[in-house]
């Protein structure tokens, strides 16, 4: 059976808890991460060196890298649905998970570390205003999308894009108190509720 390594509250871990509810896939979790195991115990780095959850172990293979790891779920275990092989839709799935990785996480680092983690190290206001400021654009720029598609953020359907989307979504609606309007985000909020691995995994308390 696959294993997931890494805390249920960590939103990477909670990317590949997601994609198996929507895989049906069966799998045993482990709680590795701050709080539990810590990542950089010898049995833990000997599977991934950048001591970081998520890690899975599908036989005799080990991957690393959240985004990455739901990719591979997808293609070894019948998402084509989620993670389509034609070259161009493929991308646009791709695009949004790129762009998740790294410049809607940039955007949040600031303001997530200073309101929900409480770091004394973030707590300049000035980096905090302007930290909200970027994540607001970033997430304008999704309201954009989705007022383009009218449906998820790949397009039409449903796919890895909108799990990893989800999730910040919901960390964005749940740590920021005073956020603009977007009814288009708003909308595609409650069409992601309807999927029980949102439910469970996404909007289920945690940000
Ligand atoms: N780029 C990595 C980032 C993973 C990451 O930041 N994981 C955090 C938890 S969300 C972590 O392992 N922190 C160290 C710890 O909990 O010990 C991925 O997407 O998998």
């Amino acid at each position: 059976m696959l294993r997931i390594l890494g805390k249920a509250t960590s939103i990477n871990v909670r990317k590949v808890l997601w994609t198996c509810a929507e895989l049906q896939l069966p799998y045993q979790r482990e709680d590795w991460g701050s709080g539990f195991q810590p990542t950089d115990a010898p049995q833990f780095l000997a599977l991934n060196p950048n001591a970081m959850v998520p890690v899975v172990v599908d036989g005799d293979f080990v991957l690393w890298e959240s985004n990455t790891i739901i990719r591979y779920l997808a293609n070894q275990h019948g998402g084509a649905h989620l993670y389509p092989s034609a070259p161009r839709a493929r991308a646009a799935v791709d695009q949004w998970l790129d762009w998740q990785a790294t410049d809607l996480n940039d955007a949040w680092r600031y303001p997530f570390m200073s309101l929900v983690r409480q770091s004394p190290a973030h707590q300049d206001p000035a980096l905090l205003a302007a930290g909200c400021a970027t994540w607001n654009a970033r997430m304008q720029l999704l309201e954009q999308r989705l007022e383009a598609t009218g449906a998820y953020v790949a397009g039409n359907d449903f796919s890895l894009a909108d799990v990893v989307i989800g999730l910040s979504l919901n960390r964005w609606r749940r740590t920021l108190a005073q956020r603009p309007e977007l009814p288009a985000l708003e909308a595609y909020h409650t069409r992601l509720r309807q999927r029980p691995g949102f439910l469970e995994h996404g909007d289920n308390g945690l940000v």
